[in-house]
């Protein structure tokens, strides 16, 4: 099925939907699909008709949860790899945002019972890691859009800060995702769906693309580009490395690939922002992907840079994302209304999960 013809007959039935007011009220809308008031849709009729819906991963749920009490104030979230990332972004924004966080609580992960993902909140950013590769990052997308439909977050926006192996570029550099590719080079996600391939357009906002890559900074010692990003299913043959535990071609094969996907503008691979672009774009939810380049793709293939110079570029991505997040929340909102609120019900927030403010936090 061509994906934009997908999309598009999803777009013309509704609009025929809403055209005729008597007849296709919300009985038949829901057939295709449920909005929030404040715009997030999911594409599920079935959803609005079950009893409660159980975030598994998360260890959330609408039985169990006040999610719009716990989630309602949401404005950004940003999900990356690795839980150590995250809570670091968490503890960053924190610093970030002069947030305080209320007495006697600290940063917890509030997803730590699914032993899947975690996940921190920080006033109105939620800070998560997504783990490796489409279908890890499927799920959690899959989970936080229902959680931001059932929370009436207002116009969110999601950001992947990651890593990548850059093409062309010294390593260390921050790419902006401006168009997300799959390993053919088509800006589509293909999921196998019912015994069938469906496509779907990998869609990323194009001006929120160019305002993240607008809050690099002169006196940063990197820069920061916009380019298209391919996202594989593999880190190895996936992404034409000649050193995984199987190699069926030459290094001119590479090379090569390498050299043509260039020449269409592609700057990087990393494995989950097509998969980011489509289902975000399918919610209605605005998001971007940056990530810093590991290593030149050009120059090589293993990761060999010291551990700590690492760490200290996976920084960069969560700068950039923290400025343009502080430039778009008032001081009230980096500071304040959470904080109140929490007070007031922290033990209720939490009565139903299993991760609570009394929780230790493990040592990462
Ligand atoms: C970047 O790094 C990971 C592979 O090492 C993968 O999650 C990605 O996209
Ligand atoms: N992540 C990837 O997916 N590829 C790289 O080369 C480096 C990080």
């Amino acid at each position: 099925m061509a994906p934009t013809n997908e999309f598009s007959g999803l777009v013309n039935v509704r609009q025929q939907l809403s055209n005729k007011t008597e007849l296709l009220n919300e009985a038949s809308r829901k057939r295709l699909w449920s909005e929030n008031d404040a715009g997030v849709r999911l594409l599920n009729p079935h959803i609005q008709d079950m009893d409660q819906d159980v975030l598994y991963h998360l260890n959330l749920g609408t039985g169990t949860h006040d999610l719009q009490q716990m989630f309602g104030d949401v404005k950004f979230v940003a999900m990356g790899g690795t839980p150590q990332r995250m809570h670091s972004f968490a503890e960053f924004m924190i610093r970030e945002m002069g947030h305080q966080l209320p007495t006697g609580t600290c940063l917890q992960d509030i997803s730590a019972k699914s032993y899947r993902y975690a996940m921190y909140k920080v006033g109105p950013v939620l800070s998560i890691s997504h783990g490796m590769g489409i279908p890890s990052a499927s799920i959690l997308l899959h989970e936080i859009i229902k959680l931001l439909y059932h929370a009436k977050v207002k116009d969110p926006i999601i950001f992947r800060i990651g890593t990548c192996g850059g093409i062309g570029l010294p390593p260390g550099t921050v790419v902006v995702t401006e168009e997300a590719l799959d390993g053919l080079c088509r800006p589509v996600l293909d999921t196998a769906i019912l015994g069938r391939v469906v496509s779907r357009p990998a869609i990323l906002d194009k001006a929120l693309a160019q305002s993240v890559a607008d809050c690099s900074d002169p006196e940063d010692n990197y820069k920061t580009v916009l380019g298209k990003t391919i996202s594989t299913d593999d880190f190895y043959e996936g992404q034409g490395r000649l050193d995984g535990a199987i190699c069926e071609y030459t290094e001119e094969d590479k090379m090569n690939f390498l050299r043509q996907v260039t020449e269409k503008g592609v700057v990087n691979m990393e494995m989950e922002a097509s998969v980011f672009a489509a289902l975000t774009h399918l919610a209605g939810i605005k998001s971007a992907v940056v990530c810093v380049t590991l290593l030149d793709r050009l120059n090589g293939d293993q990761i060999s840079t010291p551990k700590s110079e690492l760490t200290a570029w996976q920084e960069r991505p969560q700068q950039i994302v923290s400025r343009y997040i502080l430039r778009h929340l008032s001081l009230a909102e980096r500071q304040g209304p959470t904080m109140g609120r929490m007070v007031r019900t922290n033990s209720a927030l939490f009565q139903g999960s299993q991760s609570t403010f009394e929780d230790t936090i493990e040592e990462h």
